[in-house]
């Protein structure tokens, strides 16, 4: 039975009328100065911490809730004899519930004025001390730190079982998880702020993503194995992850993800989602090995699909398949023919369904569509992190330079922005030839960026695809004139890369000799 409750929040959203429902159900509450005030105002019976204990709050306040009679009293073990004696010993009523949220400190130090006295005085001590001792002895003790588990304690208590006035161990469990986490992040704010301070230690020079380290994670599953079988590997989830992210999949079928899956359904869902506004309503994208082998968009899920297969069907057998749009009967029916094993999609029709369901092999995840990124990237290095923002710049077409003689069409416009897309999404060295919003010939992973372009036509013929008046883009300049070439030999008409190379003036030299058409995005996009 919960008896008394200590309620000490900075954020006092729906604390009032949580406080009401605790106060209703016959609950002792214990509170600090202006939590405690701001009840006693609005009628709920209150005690202050400093009546309780005897002592008053001083320091400031840097002393409130610091005290044995508090302590002891959330700490206490309820099935110890001992310890239930010394509270009787020591006149220590227990304390069944913690609600606190802590000093807004990421707030304080968001602002530009704020100084290293202040972000000092923001450093909540007390509140995190009553928080891990209550998430600590869970067993005994409910501890709140997010408003947003306010109903859900109050919905438990109400049960008409005979465990009212209860919580449950599953929720007390989850809620002390919470706490530890939001305590974890708490501490990690703080000494990212102190790490972002320059030489004079009086102002934050917001040093490049610190918050790496007050990221906390939920653990959705262990894997099998990672990358090979001999190593073991898990996934783990953002605490809030961005809305249109993976990792809120639903599985709707299928065998269970490996690490080799996530890490390949993530570069297909990641780049169909970069495939709006190109002038067609459906994009699909396959993947094989991190790498897009198929990408299009076309009139509806079916005219993509069959249009991405048609770049490289050797290399799709296995691969992972993800559209921008729903998935229906028809598309479905043609994914059935090959050997998948993700499939993604924002949904799915129930004919699709139905025919994927005889195609128990294969993953089907459902990710709603939605926007944001990752705060940041990270790349584990021997002994270290690499934390980068995420490349997550697209170049409007008002951005780009023609820097050619030759003019572009607006077709050639169109398919050069097509393959600007995709060539994000292709690990470096990438050369993509592309036509009429598909690829034609995908070049990866090479060393050499002349190799990527020789590849990536090899492969067009291997499919034969045409690369006349094809479009071209790579994800950084040709270093030398030899590359463009490639491109040009195998038919392409146009060509977009960043620009920025030492011999610029000699490949454009070479691009009107050739008299085709170049265009310069100003941005690069390597992928290691
Ligand atoms: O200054 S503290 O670190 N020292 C304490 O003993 C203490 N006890 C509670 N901060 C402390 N708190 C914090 O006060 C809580 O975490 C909460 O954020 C805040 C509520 O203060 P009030 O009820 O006066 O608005």
């Amino acid at each position: 039975m919960i008896t008394q409750a200590l309620i000490s929040v900075s954020d006092k959203t729906g604390v009032l009328d949580f406080a009401r429902a605790l106060s209703a159900m016959g609950v002792n509450i214990l509170s600090t100065g202006g939590t405690a005030k701001l009840l006693a105002e609005n009628g709920v019976a209150v005690t202050e911490v400093a009546d309780y204990t005897g002592f008053p709050e001083m320091l400031d306040g840097r002393v409130k809730t610091l005290h044995p009679k508090v302590h002891g009293g959330i700490l206490a073990r309820r099935d110890f004899p001992d310890h239930v004696a010394k509270l009787a010993e020591h006149n220590i009523p227990a304390i069944d519930m913690v609600v606190v949220n802590l000093y807004p400190f990421q707030q304080a130090v968001a602002k530009d004025s704020c100084t290293l006295e202040d972000a000092i005085e923001n450093i909540d001590i007390g509140g995190p001390t009553m928080l891990r001792s209550a998430a600590k002895n869970h067993k005994d003790v409910v501890v709140v730190c997010d408003p947003a588990d306010y109903g859900l304690v109050l919905a438990e208590m109400k049960g008409t079982s005979a465990a009212a006035g209860t919580v449950s161990y599953d929720t007390k469990f989850m809620l002390a998880k919470k706490v530890f986490a939001h305590t974890a992040q708490y501490d990690g704010a703080i000494t990212n702020y102190l790490t972002s301070l320059g030489e004079d230690k009086a102002h934050a020079t917001r040093a490049a993503y610190p918050q790496v380290l007050n990221m906390t994670f939920d653990k959705v599953q262990d894997m099998r194995y990672g990358e090979n079988p001999h190593q073991s590997a898990a996934f783990y989830r953002d605490l809030q992850p961005a809305a249109g992210a993976l990792a809120n999949y639903q599985q709707l079928q299928g065998k269970e993800l490996s690490y080799n899956n996530i890490a390949d359904a993530d570069a297909a869902w990641e780049c169909v989602k970069s495939l709006g506004g190109l002038g067609q309503p459906a994009g699909c994208v396959i993947v094989k090995h991190a790498n897009p082998c198929g990408v299009a968009i076309g009139t509806d899920a079916a005219d993509a699909y069959g249009r991405a297969l048609q770049t490289d069907p050797t290399s799709a057998f296995g691969g992972i398949i993800a559209f921008n749009v729903e998935v229906d009967a028809r598309t479905a029916a043609e994914i059935a023919k090959l050997f998948v094993e993700v499939l993604i999609a924002p949904s799915f029709s129930a004919e699709a369904l139905q025919l994927m369901a005889a195609k128990q092999n294969v993953r089907l995840l459902q990710i709603p569509l939605g926007e944001g990124n990752n705060p940041f990237d990270v790349k584990r290095v021997g002994g270290g992190l690499l934390v980068q923002s995420p490349d997550a710049r697209n170049v409007g077409l008002g951005e780009l330079r023609v820097v050619t003689k030759a003019q572009p069409s607006q077709q050639q416009l169109q398919d050069m922005m097509f393959a600007w897309r995709v060539a994000k999404f292709v690990k470096s060295n990438a050369i993509v030839f592309c036509a009429n919003g598909m690829t034609l010939g995908v070049g990866a992973g090479q060393m050499s960026r002349i190799d990527s372009a020789r590849i990536a036509s090899i492969k067009a013929q291997n499919a034969g695809l045409t690369l006349a008046g094809s479009a071209v883009a790579s994800d950084a300049f040709f270093p030398f004139r030899d590359g463009l070439d490639v491109v040009v030999d195998a038919g392409a008409t146009c060509v977009i890369h960043p620009g920025g190379s030492m011999r610029d003036q000699e490949v454009i030299d070479a691009a009107d000799e050739r008299g085709v058409v170049m265009l310069y995005t100003g941005v690069r996009h390597f992928r290691h």
